[in-house]
């Protein structure tokens, strides 16, 4: 028997992607130089040694792009702008040519009917900010908030939705303290340090966006995670609670005016010497200001285990039961509906978005230039049928963007991941819908699909 899985008219559905996952022209227009820009040109930190300098070459192909968005019905898509084309050093000297690409992209999505979503920091710091001491630093929080004013005096006229930042986890955990993003960084202090900064500045920009983009919806995405415990052992219950902690209320609990979570910091002070003494009076009110929702980023759970721990912090976590994508990450979509009925009712954010989700599977043209790539149809097909349930539980869910849009640079694995529901040809820069594509068209023209 069929099931109807039916989602309310205002819901958005949406595509996103990333400025240095897409665009390419990593020096063009007086574009500056990002962290990712030199991560990616030290040897051995790329699995296949390649770099995002032509990833896409969204930059000159975005008029392309969006028709085919339009195609495929998109009714809202989220990108990042890079800091870099905007101020090349971060702060300071404004480049004009920068901000013109995203006044057309913006213009270009307006015309087609597509709502823009602007995300200002997908992690792609300029260069000299981080020289100059980057996320564990203060002023870098300072020149954010020069950045967000800068772009939103210019688009916050038609840019109606802004994300200061995406997952901020990953640049203070996997940029500065494992080291195995840009900046490449290994250090548990810079990493705590990051977190209050990154923090500090969303709180700064948020009234900044509002008072530049009058009526616009403003939030921050971060990607927290279902954890669960390997075992019911006192051990892991332990590393589960630690893991959460790091993964989740570090961030949240900031956020939602609850300051940071004792036992995180405690753990991170005792066992691992952090000082705290960088956070200032006002800070944690500045953090704690009011959004419009909260953007999650959802692909797998995580199963905390105590018996293999990184240094101590965090615990090293594994996956072990049901398929996996070609990342390695289980595929567990009830994990979505207990983590929105966790944010929910923990944290109570104004509402949601789930501002990315999706899978990576290689799945290639077949002779007739088919992609019939049904496992990630059917991945994406069983978390909406959560986000849905979600929303049938009372979570106030606005709308779902599929990530990604395009195949693109999955940062250190390279082109070696292949997240798009849109195929692309690197070597011609051909993009081919896949299967999961042309279903999600249908699921927005129908605003729902049916389950067998
Ligand atoms: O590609 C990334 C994206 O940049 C941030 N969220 C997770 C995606 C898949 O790893």
């Amino acid at each position: 028997m069929t099931h109807r899985i039916a989602f309310p008219d205002s819901f958005l559905w949406g595509a996103a992607t990333a400025a240095y996952q897409i665009e390419g022209a990593f020096d063009a227009d007086g574009k500056g130089e990002s962290v990712w820009d030199r991560f990616c040109a030290t040897p051995g930190t790329i699995l296949d040694g390649s770099t995002g300098e032509v990833a896409c070459d969204h930059y000159h192909r975005w008029e392309q792009d969006l028709d085919l968005m339009q195609a495929l019905g998109l009714t809202a898509y989220r990108f990042s702008m890079a800091w870099t084309r905007v101020l090349p050093t971060g702060s300071g000297r404004v480049n004009l040519a920068g901000l013109d690409f995203y006044d057309r992209l913006v213009d270009g999505l307006l015309q087609r009917g597509i709502r823009p979503f602007v995300t200002l920091n997908h992690w792609d710091t300029p260069q000299a900010l981080h020289d100059a001491g980057g996320w564990p630093a203060r002023r870098t929080a300072e020149a954010f908030v020069e950045y967000t004013d800068v772009v939103s005096q210019r688009l916050g006229d038609r840019v109606k939705d802004w994300i200061t930042h995406n997952e901020p986890w990953c640049v203070a955990f996997l940029g500065h303290y494992l080291g195995i993003h840009a900046p490449g960084v290994r250090d548990l202090a810079s990493a705590a340090r990051s977190v209050h900064h990154l923090l500090l500045s969303h709180g700064w920009a948020v009234p900044v966006l509002r008072r530049n983009s009058p009526g616009a919806r403003v939030g921050i995405t971060l990607n927290p995670a279902e954890v669960v415990a390997a075992s019911p052992s006192q051990a892991d219950l332990w590393a589960t609670n630690l893991e959460d902690g790091i993964r989740n209320r570090l961030f949240l609990d900031p956020l939602y005016h609850r300051g940071y979570p004792v036992d995180v910091i405690e753990h991170m002070m005792e066992r691992e010497q952090v000082a705290f003494d960088y956070v200032e009076a006002g800070d944690m009110d500045a953090i704690a200001v009011s959004t419009d929702f909260l953007g999650v980023n959802y692909y797998s759970r995580t199963i905390a285990r105590a018996d293999n721990t990184v240094d101590n912090l965090p615990p090293v976590i594994t996956a072990e039961e049901n398929e996996h994508t070609e990342m390695g990450w289980e595929v567990y979509a009830p994990g979505l509906y207990n983590l929105l009925c966790r944010l929910h009712f923990d944290y109570r954010p104004a509402s949601m978005i789930i501002t990315e989700n999706g899978a990576s599977y290689s799945d290639a043209p077949d002779a007739v230039g088919r992609v019939a790539d049904a496992r990630r149809t059917s991945y994406i097909r069983d978390y909406l049928a959560e986000a849905r349930r979600a929303m049938d539980a009372g979570v106030p869910l606005d709308g779902y963007f599929v990530w990604s849009f395009l195949d693109n640079f999955e940062w250190s694995f390279g082109y070696q991941q292949r997240f798009g529901i849109v195929w692309v040809d690197y070597e011609t820069q051909q993009r081919l819908p896949k299967d999961s594509a042309l279903w999600y068209r249908d699921v927005i023209a129908n605003n729902g699909f049916d389950t067998a």
